[in-house]
């Protein structure tokens, strides 16, 4: 595909995940991404684009938690993982109907339950497909709606055009270190990524709490917290705006 078809079937592409209840979409090259843990070991061999989705989670949901996952954000979070399921399928059915090999990752599949891995990491997929940075909390903070938002990737040979990463804005910023309740957060920054998921976390901690305390809570489904996620600027910033802001990275 010629540079102008290229750029037009990219926009093509977003511009529908945006119209089927995406907030945000980028583009990035698998290649870097080889280097990542996958599930099977050669799950990128056949791709050459892995396509992120994010959909914001409603801010209204982070408010009412306190110190522990209510049931509300359990719903929420189960719900905008079926969104986020049925935007990747479909959009692997639309690329593969264009002649392009497409595979939807789940939004929330665990793969590995001893060592916590997926088939691939979306947030590795959507830093480089410049939906935001890899936070002191090791979750994607996007600009729009920090860490508010869920997930899920298309891996595709379709020939999109690539995004480029964002830099960390987590600054000084200790505010999710702080809230913790497992105290799990080390509070050091990245430019690009942690090597490992324990430079930036004592993982274990946040692993028990999420699985051995908050999971068997009375009406929470899964190793929830959503503590981390509240606090962060970037999340209550979008909360305070009165007017609706345009999708700023026009993906
Ligand atoms: C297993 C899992 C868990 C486990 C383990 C968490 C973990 N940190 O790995 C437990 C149950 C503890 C957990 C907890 C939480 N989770 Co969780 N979890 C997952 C799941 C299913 C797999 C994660 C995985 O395979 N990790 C493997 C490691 C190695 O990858 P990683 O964590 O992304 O970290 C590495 C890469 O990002 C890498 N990296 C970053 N950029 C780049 C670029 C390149 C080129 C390379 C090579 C590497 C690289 O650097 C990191 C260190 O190596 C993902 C869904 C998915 N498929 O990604 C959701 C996911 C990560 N979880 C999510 C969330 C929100 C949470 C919680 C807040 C719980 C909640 N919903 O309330 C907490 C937060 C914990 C925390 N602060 O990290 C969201 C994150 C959304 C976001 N905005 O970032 C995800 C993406 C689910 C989703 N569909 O949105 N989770």
């Amino acid at each position: 595909m010629e540079q102008t078809l290229a750029v037009n079937y990219t926009a093509q592409v977003k511009q529908k995940l945006i119209a089927s209840g995406a907030e945000l979409a980028g583009v990035a090259d698998t290649e870097p991404l080889k280097a990542l843990k996958t599930d099977p070991p050669n799950l990128l061999d056949s791709f050459t684009r892995a396509l992120s989705v994010a959909v914001q989670l409603p801010a209204a949901v982070f408010e009412m938690i306190e110190d522990q996952p209510t049931p509300i954000y359990d719903s929420v979070y189960q719900t905008a993982n079926r969104i986020l399921d049925e935007i990747a399928f479909k959009t692997a059915k639309r690329l593969q109907n264009d002649g392009f090999l497409s595979l939807p990752i789940p939004a929330s599949q665990v793969l590995d339950r001893q060592s916590w891995y997926a088939a691939i990491s979306h947030k590795a997929v959507a830093r480089m497909a410049g939906l935001g940075w890899q936070g002191k909390n090791l979750l994607l903070i996007t600009p729009q709606y920090g860490s508010r938002v869920r997930l899920a990737t298309v891996l595709t040979n379709a020939p999109l055009i690539i995004d480029t990463p964002v830099k960390n804005r987590c600054g000084n910023c200790m505010m999710c270190r702080d809230a913790c309740p497992a105290g799990a957060i080390k509070g050091i920054n990245t430019e690009d990524h942690y090597k490992t998921r324990n430079e930036a976390m004592h993982f274990d901690k946040c692993a028990a709490k999420l699985g051995n305390q908050f999971a068997r809570l009375p009406e929470i489904s899964a190793p929830i917290c959503g503590i981390c996620i509240k606090v962060c600027p970037f999340g209550r910033k979008f909360e305070k705006r009165s007017t609706p802001r345009k999708h700023e990275n026009g993906k």
